[in-house]
């Protein structure tokens, strides 16, 4: 039977080839331009732009790791990108950004394409939002427990974070490749329109969180979208990890290793309507999107940037 490998440093553990513990990358193995996915299938796609590794001479270099990250790292348009699918929610988002910030040197420039929920009228299936800031709602579980630790904790079901902001010259690159990419489509197909500048909230479940009923489950979440609207009125999307991607590039301290971040999500779930995507729509927009994410990433201003060297370059 083979036997696992020994991990060193329980703080921050790495295996023998100095590979970070969930994401199973090392340095040289990720660029400093990345895009970032939920789900595997969209990462493949977005993939297929890469530059081919006859075009380069390089290999693009790919890993799934044990935990089910997926890096995939290559160039596009000559420039060195990594796209990686961490899965779902503010936890996945955790180990990506630390293990990533890891495994890179220099600047992080991070663009989050995911898909969301929408609560504003000008953003039905097929739009694409492109928050500048965004904020968490946590099921406050003390609320639920018999016999909290903190009892002051006990009144509130759900908790609202502050607010956490995008980078602006990013995002700002991102909505015009957006709009530019989508304009000729708007007409014909259900895709768009593209919405820039409002808040993102981040859901840390997709059920209660988000304010959707459940009858097997006690929530207390009859209110939620109203607080919503309350606590925040820009509020146009609702998904999983955007917001705590941007609380973390604001913790990120060292101004050596900034991390830059921008997101955008493709509308699936109309939440005010009770609609949902089609998969035709989805097939018409996910894969410009993606491109427009790629050629967004490339025309940010790095100062920092790691030399092309390294275990996926060689
Ligand atoms: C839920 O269906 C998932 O979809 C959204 C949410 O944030 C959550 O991860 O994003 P992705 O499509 O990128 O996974
Ligand atoms: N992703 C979410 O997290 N929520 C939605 O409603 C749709 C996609």
């Amino acid at each position: 039977k083979k036997m696992k490998e020994q991990i060193s440093n329980a703080n921050f553990p790495r295996d023998k080839e100095d590979r970070v513990y969930h994401i199973g990358v090392r340095v040289g193995d990720i660029a400093n331009r990345i895009i970032t996915v939920g789900d595997h299938v969209r990462a493949r796609k977005i993939a297929k732009l890469l530059d081919s590794e006859e075009e380069t001479g390089h290999p693009i270099f790919e890993r799934t790791s044990q935990r089910g990250f997926l890096t995939i790292t290559g160039r596009y348009k000559d420039v060195p990108v990594s796209i990686m699918a961490i899965g779902m929610g503010n936890p996945m988002m955790d180990f990506f950004v630390r293990e990533t910030r890891a495994s890179v040197e220099g600047t992080l420039a991070i663009i989050r394409f995911g898909s969301c929920g929408s609560l504003s009228q000008l953003a039905p299936p097929g739009a694409v939002i492109v928050p500048s800031a965004g904020y968490c709602i946590r099921r406050n579980i003390d609320y639920f427990a018999e016999k909290p630790i903190y009892p002051e904790l006990k009144d509130k079901p759900y908790l609202f974070s502050g607010n956490f902001k995008a980078d602006e010259k990013m995002t700002d690159i991102l909505s015009k490749t957006l709009e530019s990419a989508l304009a000729p489509l708007e007409s014909e197909n259900d895709v768009g329109p593209i919405l820039t500048g409002g808040l993102n909230a981040d859901g840390c479940s997709f059920y209660s969180s988000q304010g959707r009923f459940d009858p097997d489950f006690w929530d207390d979440n009859e209110n939620l979208l109203k607080e919503i609207v309350t606590n925040y009125p820009d509020t146009l999307s609702i998904e999983m990890e955007t917001s705590m991607l941007f609380h973390l590039a604001r913790c990120a301290h060292d101004p050596s290793k900034p991390i830059k971040a921008a997101g955008c999500m493709q509308v699936f779930a109309d939440r005010l309507a009770n609609t949902f995507i089609s998969p035709e729509v989805v097939s018409v927009l996910e894969p410009i999107v993606g491109k427009a994410c790629l050629d967004a990433l490339i025309q940010v201003e790095i100062e920092n940037e790691m030399p092309i060297e390294g275990s996926v370059w060689e």
